[in-house]
């Protein structure tokens, strides 16, 4: 029996779709009902690796799993947030939500969105939140922008505010470099908040011009198969950074605003003028990786997809060997995935872990995941997650 001093067991997690789950989570904890649900998508990146920090390409698709958050306002500037990754909610007011770093954890998404609509002089509307999500967490596929983006939607939806949705990406990136602390780029929230069902969303990552370059796999008989690795994040947030600070001093020793400057036919003559062969490649990577983005661009527009296969492993080939980025269970992953005939594969995301995408013939997708599968094994690595995805719908709020 229950003493009279034993907390209160918390609820259980509720079930069900995520949307119901998100609701769940707002009745249980509030005992209310939200005003509202919205949703936002993870993303995988088609190709346009380290790229978006050097002001460059990337070709990102957000995915059909989504985090929802489930909302009211209330009437003071405090923030109550509950996920079900948690037992216990999280409470913060407008001191801890201006000052970075204040609120740990899974929260620092949503209390970094409150600080940078702050910052950007928006009367963001109190309120009270649940998170529920269906993007799986540490594994590359951007869970962090869809919790930044599916609160922002929520905060602009309640508080009314005036901020158009192209704005939406820099703001969630604001509060991602900015209150979490991580020096990331602008294509995750792009992607997670522009992207569009069908479509492959190719960004230019310094005018934030966006292209929506239809993909439609069925038609074309593919499927990208997905392969949470399962790897171990090792060092992946020193190592991003230490990534970014080498292009950026690449660039000024090179003279240029960024590396997306250098033109590829001039390649040779800027590699030339670097110090050290490191620098050299990581270089040599971020230039040639823009060119491949363009390249698959053109070919997608001709509608020859099975032809950008190549691009994707030469992609992967480049992280691998000149950016340094990959691991072993990625690039066991890759290989297994080409023996057993993708047309394509490459590690996506920031790297050290997290997942690689295969291009495949939709009728070989089982025989390739099986591929990885038995080459996991065979290496002792745990087994990786498998899945075929499309490009689904950005975030939007939910009827
Ligand atoms: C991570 C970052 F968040 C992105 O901005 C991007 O730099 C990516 O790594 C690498 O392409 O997802």
């Amino acid at each position: 029996m229950t003493g009279p001093t034993a907390p209160a067991a918390p609820p259980a997690a509720p079930a069900g779709d995520v949307a119901a789950r998100a609701t769940a989570g707002f009745r249980q904890r509030y005992g209310a009902e939200p005003a509202g649900r919205w949703a936002a998508p993870g993303r995988v990146n088609l190709i346009g690796e380290h790229t978006d920090y050097n002001d460059g390409f990337v070709l990102p698709f957000a995915l059909p799993m989504r985090t929802v958050v489930a909302a009211a306002p209330r009437d003071e500037p405090r923030w109550t947030v509950w996920s079900e990754l948690d037992d216990e909610p999280v409470e913060f007011g407008p001191a801890e939500a201006d000052e970075p770093g204040r609120v740990p954890g899974w929260a620092a998404y949503v209390a970094g969105v409150v600080w940078a609509l702050r910052a950007a002089g928006q009367p963001v509307p109190g309120a009270r939140l649940a998170v529920a999500s269906d993007v799986p967490v540490g594994s590359g596929l951007s869970s962090s922008a869809a919790i930044e983006s599916a609160v922002l939607a929520a905060l602009v939806d309640l508080g009314d505010l005036d901020l158009p949705a192209e704005r939406w990406p820099r703001l969630a990136q604001r509060a991602e470099n900015g209150y979490v602390g991580a020096p990331t780029g602008i294509m995750d929230q792009s992607a997670v908040i522009r992207g569009r069902a069908g479509h492959a969303l190719f960004l230019d990552c310094r005018t934030e011009q966006v292209d929506q370059i239809p993909f439609d796999l069925d038609a074309a008989g593919l499927a990208v198969l997905v392969v949470d690795s399962r790897a171990p994040h090792r060092h992946a947030d020193g190592e991003y950074a230490s990534r970014r600070r080498s292009c950026e001093e690449a660039a000024r020793i090179l003279g240029v605003p960024a590396l997306r400057d250098i033109d590829p036919a001039g390649l040779d003559a800027a590699l030339a003028k670097l110090p050290d062969d490191e620098t050299r490649r990581r270089v040599r990577h971020v230039v040639t990786e823009d060119q491949r983005v363009l390249d698959t661009v053109a070919l997608l527009r001709a509608n020859r997809v099975r032809e950008i296969g190549p691009l994707l492993t030469a992609s992967h080939a480049s992280m691998r060997d000149d950016f340094e980025i990959t691991v072993p269970e990625i690039d066991t992953a890759v290989e297994a995935a080409l023996a057993a005939g993708a047309h394509g594969a490459r590690m996506t995301g920031g790297g050290f872990g997290g997942c690689v995408l295969a291009l495949v013939d939709a009728s070989a997708a089982d025989a390739v995941a099986a591929a990885v599968t038995a080459a996991y094994a065979e290496r002792g690595f745990a087994a990786p997650a498998t899945r075929t995805v499309r490009p689904a719908g950005g975030a939007s709020r939910l009827a």
